[in-house]
């Protein structure tokens, strides 16, 4: 391990920067081998008290360095630990620095980086010192020129922060492009790229009437593709005008797709740089959820130009000030242009399934946490989606007016700063004028709270009587914890599903819970009343109620929020099948999950997606959730049950929903939801009595489907069936799109949903696939992550699935770490099976924490999980 890997940065420590950047001149001569950065930095003490300037730097090899003209002589500078110190600088001076880099073998993705012929950068968080000497760190805020020299045949197009300003043509065959950004920002935010691209060009005028035009850069096969990502961007940009108040504020917003990257975006100003799956979309090639994906990506970092480029973090343990409140903004939008209810039943999943995971594991952490090894590994379920939560309980506080006052006053703060979540809380409150003092708690305070609740009608007097409690569990390094402030809507239904009005003639009403017991008495009602808890998940809880099993069954079927209809069947699925794993003598099909289902399919079909979300099993790792130890195989065993109970006992609905739901493809939410429903119903009978006969259905789907979704859904039930030869076929697939490497990152996951022993196999010769490469990181998580999904397989009980991913991550973490140590967290959640398989999991940890030229990024992981941060650092 490198030496800096035991240093821990605490969030205590913070100092503020003893130097100031006025400006930034850098220049870059692109060659895939050999690039040469220079860089003037324009500086300026702050802090009196400081003598020597400290820059960051790592793998540069440094070509020349002068301050104020001068060479600088070797004993006025010298290296420590990953900076440049060069002594006795005067008040204001410039620093001229040269270094040499080489972005081909940049296979961490992180810095100056060449792949696919094109040059790129990601420079969130720490990558601006993989390109240049500078003090990286996001509260230093400076204006950037930058200067892109390049062959013009090879890369035509170079494009950085900003306006470009000039550019030129050389003899010998390269040329120039000036750019300049007229915003201050942390160098987390400086992009830049060059090579050949089709541009796909489009404009959106803003509400104060200035045009900006659009322009996508994609390579020249995918130039068909581009309509999603160019039609959210402009709905993204009058959504923000239209909630926030916020224009765009540069002429030219840029885009540009790689297949290279390592995770979904970055939100560099003026030049935004994605992963093309999340860019590019057509029919034939992307499927609904894909369509989806683009716009919630494509909104999130448009959204970051206020919240995170225009206002900043002070500091890397503030990120969920960026990332939570740009999560929300974009969870919003995508409920605004879509339904409400799905959407929040989608983000809650995915909160359940990645955060309440985390808070379970070995890796728990608070929303803003109190050190990190490796910042990298920090970009958590926890730091965007609980603090996506936390911003929505303020919201559900606040209502949307005083929410709003509160970012009105937030942006007019600190337009330009680089601020604390202080700040953030502190504009909300003031802006609104509530108090907010206590959510800072859910920031500091890891684990997920439980929230029990009690409740009783008094028929004497006509009032209900609830009674709140929590308890938020310890999680490493933190014991005791405190009760954090709770908001809780609620509404109440008489026993023949009608609403229940309350006194004040509202049907629905938020309490906030703060202390650890608080009682609540509501009516007076003419007769009996059952309540609807939590309604749209208004906090990030488990919910115990003491009535669960009444309520859940009445509430799956009767409940007006869309959310909890939804969750109550949830709980009766998840019931049904815990009780079945305890027992496998008895019936999976419980008579109150029958009932439910029974009346989520013969309701009307006016949201075909809300259908398709209650007519869903839950899923194996939720149902994991609930269990101590989790069995891996009863769990997919008894799901597997329940699917072919349910596939049998309403197989006629099924068989109609299939036939009758075929359409022509459309692309509405309508048609979306229909076709969700459509494939959901194929799984079922894929499940049932009847799946020879639907085998033929999803084969004769696949050959003839007009889209992405149908072809894909009909190969997988097809080849996640435990008994079909998909060989064919998933041959076939592959000879159609292999010239399209997102389709492939799916043929290569579809080979690991077999819950089966040869799964592994699979996967080995996956690897050694021509078309696998351990340079691309969605072919990468498209083996390994597809691999891990796969319960029964990666926890195979003889340890092999876990020493077959471990090799792979081992190897991985030389050439990308960050990718290898978010691959590796899977291990955290280690202490939650069975002990042998907890001795397996370790066992593998440990060997990889001896591993030779251990990144900090996986050795941080490893640490964290096994509990050993302590002795290590
Ligand atoms: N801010 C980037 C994430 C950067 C991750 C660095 N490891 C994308 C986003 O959240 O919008
Ligand atoms: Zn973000």
């Amino acid at each position: 391990m490198s030496t800096d890997s035991t240093v821990l940065v605490q969030r205590q420590d913070y100092r503020s920067p003893d130097f100031a950047i006025d400006s930034v001149d850098l220049e870059l001569f692109l060659r895939p081998q050999d690039t040469e950065v220079r860089s003037r930095l324009a500086i300026r003490r702050r802090n009196s008290g400081a003598k020597d300037l400290l820059l960051d730097g790592e793998g540069l090899e440094l070509l020349s360095l002068s301050l104020d003209g001068e060479v600088l002589a070797s004993d006025r500078y010298s290296f420590e630990s990953g900076k440049l110190r060069i002594s006795d600088v005067p008040e204001h001076f410039i620093v001229d620095s040269r270094v040499r880099i080489q972005p081909e073998a940049n296979t961490a993705l992180s810095g100056l980086y060449y792949a696919d012929a094109v040059f790129l950068t990601q420079c969130e968080a720490e990558g601006f010192r993989r390109i240049t000497w500078y003090p990286d760190r996001p509260d230093v805020l400076a204006r950037f020129t930058v200067t892109l020299h390049a062959p013009k045949a090879t890369c035509p197009i170079l494009l950085s922060n900003g306006n470009c300003v000039a550019t030129s043509e050389a003899d010998n065959g390269w040329h120039w492009a000036r750019w300049e950004d007229p915003f201050p920002k942390p160098c987390y935010l400086f992009a830049a790229v060059g090579g050949a691209f089709h541009v796909a060009k489009d404009q959106y005028v803003t509400g104060s009437g200035k045009k900006i035009s659009l322009e996508l850069h994609v390579a020249e096969r995918d130039r068909d593709a581009c309509e999603q990502a160019l039609q959210s961007l402009k709905k993204a940009m009058a959504w923000d005008e239209e909630v926030y108040g916020r224009e765009y504020d540069l002429d030219r917003y840029l885009i540009v797709a790689t297949d290279s990257f390592n995770m979904g975006a970055m939100e560099n100003k003026g030049l935004n740089i994605f992963n093309s799956k999340y860019v590019l979309a057509s029919p034939e090639t992307a499927t609904d959820a894909d369509y989806q994906g683009i716009e919630s990506v494509i909104a999130h970092e448009y959204f970051h130009n206020w919240t995170g480029n225009r206002v900043t973090l002070r500091d890397w343990f503030q990120l969920s000030l960026k990332e939570g409140l740009t999560v929300f903004r974009d969870q919003e939008f995508s409920a605004d242009m879509n339904s409400r209810g799905v959407q929040r039943i989608a983000d809650v999943r995915r909160l359940r399934a990645a955060q309440f995971a985390e808070d379970a594991s070995a890796l728990a952490h608070p929303v803003r946490p109190e050190s990190y090894k490796e910042i990298n590994n920090f970009y958590t379920a926890t730091v965007y989606e609980k603090g996506a939560e936390v911003i929505r309980m303020m919201h559900t506080l606040l209502g949307v007016e005083g929410f709003r006052a509160g970012t009105d006053l937030y942006f007019q703060r600190h337009d330009g700063q680089a601020v604390r979540i202080e700040e953030l809380l502190d504009a909300l409150a003031t802006g609104s004028g509530r108090d907010l003092s206590g959510f800072l708690r859910w920031y500091s305070q890891a684990g997920t709270p439980r929230l029990k609740a009690e409740g009783h009608f008094d028929a004497e007097n006509g009032r209900y009587h609830l009674r709140l409690q929590q308890h938020t569990p310890a999680t490493p390094g933190q014991e005791q914890k405190l009760p954090v402030p709770i908001p809780v809507r609620l509404a109440f239904f008489y026993e023949d599903g009608r609403a229940a009005r309350l006194p004040s003639g509202d049907e629905e009403l938020v309490i906030l819970l703060q202390d650890a017991t608080q009682d609540w008495d509501f009516g007076p009602f003419p007769r009996a009343v059952i309540p609807s808890l939590l309604r749209g998940f208004s906090a990030p809880v488990l919910l115990e109620r003491a009535d669960a099993e009444a309520a859940d069954a009445f509430l799956a079927q009767h409940d007006s929020d869309p959310f909890n209809r939804w969750d109550s069947l949830q709980r009766l699925a998840q019931k049904a099948l815990l009780a079945s794993i305890a027992n496998p003598e008895r019936s999976v099909l419980s008579t109150e999950l029958q009932a439910a289902f029974a009346a989520a399919l013969s309701q009307p079909l006016d949201d075909p997606a809300f259908s398709a979300e209650l007519l869903s099993l839950p899923t194996e790792e939720s149902i994991g959730q609930l269990m101590d130890p989790i069995d891996v195989d009863g769990i997919h065993v008894q799901r597997e049950a329940l699917r072919h109970a349910l596939g049998d006992i309403f197989a006629e609905d099924w068989r109609h929903l299939y036939h009758d739901l075929a359409a022509p493809y459309r692309r509405d939410g309508r048609a979306m939801g229909t076709r969700r429903l459509r494939n959901l119903a194929l799984y079922y009978a894929m499940g049932s009595a009847q799946a020879e006969e639907a085998q033929s259905w999803a084969e004769r789907q696949y050959r003839s489907a007009d889209n992405m979704t149908d072809r894909l859904a009909a190969l997988q039930v097809l080849a996640f069936a435990p008994h079909y030869d998909a060989d064919p076929l998933l041959s076939d697939f592959y000879q159609r799109w292999q010239s399209h490497p997102l389709i492939i990152d799916r043929w290569f996951s579809l080979q690991l949903g077999r819950a089966a022993p040869e799964t592994l196999r699979r996967a080995q010769e996956l690897l050694q696939h021509p078309a696998f490469s351990w340079r691309v990181p969605n072919r990468v998580r498209a083996v390994l992550a597809a691999f891990a999904a796969n319960l029964p397989v990666f926890h195979a009980s003889d340890g092999s699935g876990y020493r077959f991913y471990a090799q792979q991550i081992r190897h991985l973490d030389d050439l990308n770490p960050q990718t290898a140590a978010r691959l590796a967290t899977v291990f955290s959640r280690w202490s939650r099976y069975d002990e042998e398989r907890q001795r397996q999991m370790r066992t593998v940890m440990e060997e990889l924490l001896g591993k030779d030229g251990l990144s900090r990024d996986l050795g941080e992981i490893l640490e964290r999980s096994l509990g050993v941060s302590e002795e290590r650092s």
